[in-house]
């Protein structure tokens, strides 16, 4: 694996999320996915990282492009939406590989209805981040630049 490669993110979006700042405010805020898009880049900038920023409905996709992060990037950054609680097959890919994976939600999914409160993702996510809005993103980068400056 070159340096260049081994400094780049992979932040990985689910299902509905495509509809940020479309719908539903007062739980999910008012950026775009494109603003959140933006202010990734810019807060792996400011640590000299880059980001690679995906969005899909379909698990599948998601479970492939978790098995694509196993190579060339130093973190995951997953917010793998209403699939975290329901797709095993993210749990296991997330399991099959050495990359450290870190779960964000916009929203407290504990302070949310209990069938938000079970995560496929947790036990096999580095750290878990929820509540802070698209911050939290922002939170999981910062926490990804701190872990490769503790590893160098
Ligand atoms: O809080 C989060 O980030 C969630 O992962 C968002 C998921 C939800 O199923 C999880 O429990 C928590 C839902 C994403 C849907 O996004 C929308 C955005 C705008 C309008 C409608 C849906």
């Amino acid at each position: 694996m070159n340096k260049e490669n081994h400094k780049k993110i992979l932040v990985l979006n689910g299902p509905n999320l495509n509809l940020l700042g479309t719908r539903e405010p007062e739980t999910y805020g008012h950026n775009t996915i494109d603003q959140l898009e933006a202010l990734s880049v810019e807060a792996a900038a400011k640590h000299g990282l880059t980001v690679d920023f995906r969005q899909t409905n379909s698990e599948g996709i998601l479970v492939d492009w978790i098995q694509e992060g196993r190579n060339g990037y130093a973190a995951i950054i997953l917010n793998a939406a209403a699939y975290t609680h329901t797709s095993v097959a993210i749990h296991d890919a997330i399991a099959a590989i050495t990359t450290p994976v870190i779960e964000v939600h916009l929203s407290n999914v504990f302070a949310r209805e209990e069938y938000r409160h079970h995560s496929y993702v947790s036990d096999v996510a580095k750290g878990v981040i929820c509540g802070f809005g698209t911050h939290g993103y922002v939170l999981a980068i910062d926490s990804v630049a701190s872990m490769l400056r503790n590893q160098s």
